[in-house]
Parts: C-alpha cells; structure tokens; sequence
C-alpha cells in the first residue's frame, strides 16, 4: 500500500516539478504548540513504533545540500553520520550537489524506499510541498534541519535549524558599534534561494537602508565557494570600487575575500582598513579572529547529528517535541575571542 501510494505521488511530482517555484518568507517564530507535533507524532509514531516494535534499525534518509560545500557542511555530514551511527540508524544520505530537482526527486526516492524518518536540508527554501505531501501519505516524519523550508506546519513534524535572519542582524548590530565615518559595504551571498542565504542576506540589506550604508556590491556565490568570492573580490578592486567592510555569508568566503585583498595589498581586519565579517565560526576561523583577520565571526552550528538522533527518539517512543527548535548560537569579534574559544571549538 506504502508503496503504491508513494509510486502515484512520483507520478504527480513528474507532472508539478516544473510549477514548484514559490517566493520565500523568513519566520523567526520561537516555540510553536507541541501538541501540534504530539498529533503528528501519533501517526508517525505508530510507522516508527511499528519499525520499533519489530526491531529492525530505524532506517533515516537524509537529504543533504553538497559534499564538499564548505567547512561548515563537511562538519555537518559528519556529524549526523557519528551521531546516527552511534544510535544505531542505517543512514541513507544523498546529495543535492547544487541541483533543487535534484534534491527533489532524491527525497521522493527515499520516500519510495520506505525510509523511517526523512531529514531535509535545503538547498533551495522553496518548492517542497509535493515531497512533504508524500511523506505526509507514505506516514514518514519529514523533519527540516540547518535551514527552514517554506512549508506550512502541518506539513512537517519538526525542525531544528539556525535564524539565519538572527544571525545577520547580531552583524548588523555590530557593525553600527564600529562607528565607521562611512560604511560601503560588499556582499558575498550564498547559494541563491537558500534561507542561509536569504535571511543573511535580507538583514544586511535592511541594516544598510535603515542606517543609509552603502552596499557597492551584492552577488551570491554559487556553492557558497571561496574561489568564487576571491575572484569577485580581486575583480572588484580591479574596477577601483572602494569599500571599508566585507560582509562573507561564511568563512571560506570571507578567508577568499582576503586572499584577494592580501594580494592587493589591502589592509583588513583589527588594524586594517577593511571591516572582514564572517558567518559558521569554524575552529580556524576563530584563530582568524585571534589573529585579528577577521573582525567578527557570528557562529552557525554545524552539529545537527545528536539532536535529530533525539529528536527521532522521541518520535520513536511516542513523545512530545518542540516543533521548531533554533539552534542557541553567539558571535566572536576581535575584542571577546580567546585561546580557549578557539582551543573548544569541535569543528
Ligand atoms: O553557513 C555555509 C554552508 O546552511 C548554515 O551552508 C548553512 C550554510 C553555512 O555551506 O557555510
């Protein structure tokens, strides 16, 4: 039945794939009514205690953005693989590689194959109604994590992911305190359509209206690639645009943004003339922060694996969850960073 069931959804997605393209709205809500996901719960709990009951491993499909996208991804990947291996799951992880219709017809395979729980990070925020739906019929819990999808919530069980809206605004917050004659700022966006990205994204350009910024350029770098935004970056001094702030959607951009300065010879950082903000807060970022290359790097937890292995214990037993969890996240700038922020860090 199951299956019958999940082999029309595919059927219909072939006919809906080409009109899945919705224009995205960031929510900040904080905890939503549990009893929400308690009646979810129910009839995802009787498929996960059904697969309880018998014994066999719980079965998690994930479908993840790209392999090798940053540092904060790799990170990522292996967390949930550790975590899910320690509990026991058999984790079937696929990878989008930059392609939404990819990731799509990824997630409706995992639902064919009856997987136990379908964990969804997005490359894209929109178009994933078809693939909730079919979860939603073939009775498995479709859980977001890292980054919210634009679905309403009784189309999915729960979430964790981080506010990214949050994350930009504590930047914006920080960057009015430095107090700067003048503020040209350069965006490196990540990938487009991603509520990294948007949420990012959308502070800095709110901020910049709301305190008459200047942004002298705002392009998002596909695959959030640190290659692409040296080379943005070297162009963009070539052209004699001036700018005294880079703000880096994560870290591997904002280090590729000061490979290219460095080979201008541009100053950036504590004593330099260029304001370097990052995003992820990665280990060797931090040092960077130490070292006073990059003035500020807010924090984007990368370590999702033990809370969706708690999540899904939950579901398997029955048991209430927070519909939409964040993640608790801070920031480092050159003036709170120390040895032992940087010696903690796990990523
Ligand atoms: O900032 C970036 C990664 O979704 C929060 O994706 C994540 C972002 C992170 O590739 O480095």
């Amino acid at each position: 039945m199951k299956k019958l069931l999940s082999l029309v959804l595919v059927l219909t997605l072939a006919f809906s794939l080409a009109a899945c393209s919705k224009t995205v709205a960031e929510t900040t809500t904080a905890k939503a009514d549990t009893t929400v996901a308690a009646t979810t719960a129910k009839t995802d709990e009787t498929a996960a205690a059904t697969t309880a009951k018998t014994g066999a491993k719980l079965v998690v499909g994930v479908v993840q953005t790209n392999a090798n996208e940053s540092d904060w991804r790799t990170a990522n990947t292996k967390s949930f693989n550790e975590a899910f291996a320690a509990a026991g799951f058999e984790t079937k992880m696929v990878f989008g590689e930059g392609d939404h219709a990819k990731q799509i017809s990824q997630a409706m395979q995992l639902i064919q194959e009856e997987v136990d729980y379908l964990v969804v990070l997005g490359l894209q925020s929109a178009g994933w109604e078809d693939v909730a739906k079919a979860a939603k019929e073939a009775g498995i819990p479709f859980i977001m994590a890292d980054r919210k999808l634009d679905l309403t919530e009784d189309l999915y069980t729960a979430m964790v992911c981080s506010d990214f809206a949050a994350e930009g605004n504590k930047a914006v917050d920080w960057l009015k305190t430095q107090a700067l004659d003048s503020y040209n700022i350069v965006v490196l966006g990540g990938d487009t359509g991603s509520s990294a990205q948007l949420g990012r994204s959308k502070a800095i350009e709110d901020g910049a209206k709301a305190n008459g910024w200047t942004i002298v350029f705002n392009q998002n770098m596909k695959g959030w690639d640190e290659t692409l935004a040296k080379q943005a970056v070297a162009d963009l001094i070539a052209s004699g645009t001036k700018f005294n702030v880079v703000y880096a959607e994560n870290d591997n951009m904002a280090r590729g943004a000061c490979a290219a300065m460095d080979a201008a010879g541009i100053t950036y950082g504590k004593t330099g003339d260029v304001k370097v903000i990052a995003f992820d807060a990665n280990k060797w970022a931090l040092q960077n922060v130490l070292d006073g290359k990059f003035n500020l790097d807010v924090e984007c937890n990368p370590l999702h694996g033990p809370r969706i292995v708690e999540l899904i214990n939950k579901l398997a037993a029955g048991e209430a969850v927070e519909k939409n969890a964040y993640v608790k996240e801070e920031m480092f700038d050159t003036a709170t960073i120390t040895q032992a922020i940087v010696d903690a860090r796990t990523y």
